[in-house]
Parts: structure tokens; sequence; C-alpha cells
């Protein structure tokens, strides 16, 4: 890419686009194309059909889809497979009809088997069973990568698969019946200090171990793959550490300064039990993230104050 590109980032308005845009503007790229929702429904394929014929983009990260955490994902599993099947099959092919020059596709951590060895290597894809709280979401990522595959080899385009582990920010989403974890601890933490609650519930027995990248690196790691990485093989995004629920919902307490107790919600599902990426492959091309987890989550933390008591 160079920075008068024109680079497409479809769900600029999300945890990951939203990094994307920060990130890419920060590098000096400006000829960036951002639509909202009501701008370009992407569920719709005629107007989506038609925004690729208009502005022809260089450049797409394909950085929209319906995400959540494992409760979200066990509650509405015709959504989350339905509505990223569209949004996926609207954008990789008009990128293909209008000779998008490069598209980056986003996979997801939970798309691996549920029981692979760990760390897991990209090449544990597919190899067994998936998780049950977000297999409708899984298959419809997995067929996300088989397409972009497919498209490169049917029709020689360059499209990219990654697979970041779980991500956070400051962008997060805080509602805590479809949020991932590490957001939703800081806001259960945050609130039941201000108005001093004895304890905390976290779901599930704490035991599930979670690798967690900020957005900010992950954004970084796309702009470098998105430079460097051209081939279709997917490659795993995350920092090569993992910890316990337990020892996050312990370094949250900290950081947001709870005294009381934490009660553990064992009605709740752990969901897989571990899922920590191998990142040899991402060492190999030169990138490393930066930020660590207590660094990451105090960032999101000074945020997180300022947003919630505006709101
Ligand atoms: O982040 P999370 O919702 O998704 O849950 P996954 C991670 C772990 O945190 C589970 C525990 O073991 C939860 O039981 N947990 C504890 C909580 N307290 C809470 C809480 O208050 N809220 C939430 N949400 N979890 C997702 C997939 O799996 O990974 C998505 O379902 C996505 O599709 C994402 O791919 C990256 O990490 O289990």
């Amino acid at each position: 890419m160079n920075k008068k590109s024109k680079i497409y980032i479809a769900g600029h308005q999300g945890l990951v686009g939203s990094a994307l845009v920060k990130k890419l503007e920060q590098k000096g790229y400006s000829n960036l194309i951002l639509k909202t929702k009501k701008e370009l429904d992407l569920l719709d394929s005629a107007a989506v059909k038609n925004f690729f014929e208009i502005e022809k983009p260089d450049y797409v990260f394909l950085a929209a889809a319906k995400v959540g955490g494992i409760l979200a994902n066990d509650a509405y599993p015709a959504d989350f497979i339905r509505e990223n099947l569209i949004i996926q099959n609207n954008i990789i092919h008009n990128a293909y009809l209008t000779k998008v020059k490069k598209l980056l596709f986003l996979g997801s951590s939970c798309i691996y088997p549920k029981n692979c060895p760990q760390p897991i290597k990209e090449e544990y894809l597919l190899s067994g069973e998936l998780e049950d709280t977000n297999k409708a979401y899984a298959i419809a990522k997995i067929a996300g990568i088989i397409e972009c595959q497919s498209y490169n080899k049917q029709y020689g385009t360059n499209f990219i698969s990654i697979m970041p582990t779980n991500l956070y920010g400051p962008n997060d989403n805080f509602d805590l019946k479809t949020s991932h974890v590490l957001p939703a601890l800081i806001r259960k933490f945050h609130e039941a200090k201000i108005n001093n609650k004895k304890e905390v519930e976290v779901w599930g027995t704490g035991a599930a171990k979670r690798e967690f990248l900020y957005v900010g690196d992950l954004a970084d790691a796309c702009l470098f793959l998105m430079n460097n990485y051209n081939k279709s093989k997917i490659i795993n995004i995350g920092t090569g550490e993992d910890i316990s629920i337990k020892e996050l919902a312990e370094t949250i307490k900290k950081i947001t300064d709870f005294k009381g107790k934490i009660i553990w919600d064992k009605s709740k599902p752990d969901g897989t039990p571990r899922k920590l990426l191998d990142v040899g492959r991402l060492r190999d091309l030169g990138w490393k993230h930066k930020i660590n987890l207590k660094e990451g989550i105090e960032k999101v933390y000074k945020v997180y104050k300022v947003k919630s008591s505006s709101s």
C-alpha cells in the first residue's frame, strides 16, 4: 500500500475497524473509505455491488462482522452464521469483480478445534470438533477463510486471512450480556467499586485460559501483513502468552481498586478450556506485539472511566 492508495475499512466503527482507521491515519494513509451501517448495509448484496463499482478500492480490510462473547454466541447462533456469511460473501465477491489489489480477512482464534494441542498451530484448523458455544460463528469464519483461499486459487486474487486471538481495546463492547470477558470484568469491577458493592460475580470456574492482544497491536499487525504477507495460508496473531480467567479477574480487581470478593457463577459456561496461539510464523516474519496485558487494561480502564462517567 502507498499513502494515496484507496483503502476501504469495512466495519470501521467496531473494535478492530476503529483501531485500523487510527493506525492508518497515524501512518499517513490519507485515502480511506469509511461507510457507516446506515450509509452501506453490508447485508444488502445490491448495495455492496454498487458501492464497489463506484468506489473501486485498491485495498480492503474486512473487519465487519457480527461478533460477541460466549453467551451472545450461544444464544443467537442463527444470527451469527447468517449475517457473517452474507457480509463476507458480499465483500469478497465484489472485491474480486472490481479487481481489488489485496483484501485482508479476519478469522478468530475461537474457530480452531476446542481440544487441539496448545499452542495452536495454523495447520490445526479443521482438525477436530468445534466449541459448541460458538460453532455457528466459527463455521461462518472458516467459510470466509476457505472463500479467500478459493478465490486466490481460481481467480488469482490476493486475499489473505489472519487469525487474531481474543482482542480488547478502548472502543470495545461493554454490554454485560453480549460482550467478551475483559470489557465485562472492567465494567463489573468498576461499577461494584463506585457503588460500594461487597462482591462481583464472574462467570464460569475461572479455570479457562485466554490470550489477550491489545487492539492497537492487532491493527499494527494488520498493516504489517497487508504490506508484507501474500500467501493464502492463514497466519496467527497473538502475544504467545495466556492467563486464567481467575488471574484476569484478580488483575482487573487490582487495577480498578475494588476491595470486595469475587464470586464464581458456575452455572455459566467456561467455553474452550484454552486457545493459546502459536505465533512462530508471525515472529519469523519479524512482527511482535508491544503492549502487555496490564498496560493494555490500564489504557482501556482510563478511557472507560471517562466514557462511563459522561454517559
Ligand atoms: O470472552 P468470552 O465471552 O469468550 O469468555 P470466549 C471467555 C471466558 O471468560 C469464558 C469467562 O470462560 C467465560 O466463562 N467469563 C467470566 C466471562 N466472566 C465473564 C463475563 O462477565 N463475561 C464474559 N463474556 N465471559 C469467544 C467466542 O469465546 O471468543 C467468540 O465466543 C469470539 O466467537 C471470541 O471469537 C474471540 O473467549 O470464550
